[in-house]
């Protein structure tokens, strides 16, 4: 899988695609990322990438003209190439839009500064418009990481070879069960009996039974779209019948006395 990315910003990206999982990836070739500096497509001797809005108006607008030539420059080795906007105009992004962009084998991030790009640019040349959420950054750089990042992981051999099966939609409805390593004494909270037991089948009960229980408590929303089996259902309605249910979470009950 290809990335390149477009910004006014390279060495935002240093760090980020250097660590860790990202870097092993990079280093074992299963993705390539490109960082493409959109000043460099500037045509003028002063290398302007920036102009005031026409109109008038508050702060600056990018240029179409550089942004144009380096998306040209890149589609001319690959016209397959889909380009991606952030923007929080664009459509909000979650795990089924990562899987469907994990299947293409080259993206290209433009990521804006200022107020935007000039909107011919994006009628012309931008494929898709996504956002990461309903807030505003100083720019689409970190947008972009956020998508590459959640891309990546589900690029075969990224994470571990075996983690790929439970990557499918069923483990993505619902939130995680909690999870617990060593001491078994923490500051005198211990860790649940059951998963010191040995016993495969209790243990995976009491994961889901958890992970319906966090999901009902936190974001209930999420159980609309997730596939329930019947006893999924039969232990949700024992959930939500009991009145200690929402006690028993340390955080949402933080969140809920504000
Ligand atoms: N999810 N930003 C884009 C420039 C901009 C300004 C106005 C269009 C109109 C963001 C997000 C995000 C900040 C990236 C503003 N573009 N991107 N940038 N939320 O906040 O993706």
């Amino acid at each position: 899988m290809r990335f390149d990315i477009l910004t006014l910003f390279p060495k935002m990206f240093s760090s980020p695609f250097e660590e860790s999982i990202l870097g092993r990836a990079i280093e074992k070739g299963l993705i390539q990322i490109r960082i493409i500096n959109i000043r460099d497509f500037a045509l003028d001797k002063h290398q302007v990438v920036d102009d005031t809005p026409y109109g008038g108006g508050q702060g600056m607008v990018m240029k179409g003209e550089p942004i144009a030539r380096s998306i040209e420059w890149i589609k001319s080795e690959d016209p397959s190439a889909r380009v991606i906007y952030l923007t929080p105009q664009g459509r909000p992004f979650d795990q089924e839009q990562a899987q469907a962009l994990a299947s293409r084998a080259h993206l290209i991030f433009l990521c804006g500064r200022y107020e935007g790009i000039d909107e011919r640019v994006r009628d012309l040349f931008v494929d898709e418009e996504i956002s990461i959420g309903d807030y505003v950054l100083t720019g689409g750089e970190l947008a972009a990481m956020v998508v590459i990042d959640a891309i990546s992981r589900l690029l075969p051999g990224v994470l571990g070879s075996d983690r790929s099966a439970i990557e499918d939609s069923f483990f993505n409805s619902l939130l995680e069960y909690p999870q617990y390593t060593r001491p078994y004494d923490f500051r005198g909270s211990l860790v649940p009996e059951v998963l010191l037991s040995g016993n495969h089948l209790a243990i995976s009960q009491w994961r889901q039974r958890e992970a319906l229980k966090r999901t009902w408590v936190r974001r209930p929303d999420l159980l609309a779209k997730a596939p329930l089996s019947e006893e999924d259902r039969r232990i949700l309605k024992e959930i939500q019948g009991d009145k200690s249910t929402k006690d028993c979470d340390c955080l949402a009950r933080r969140n809920n006395e504000g």
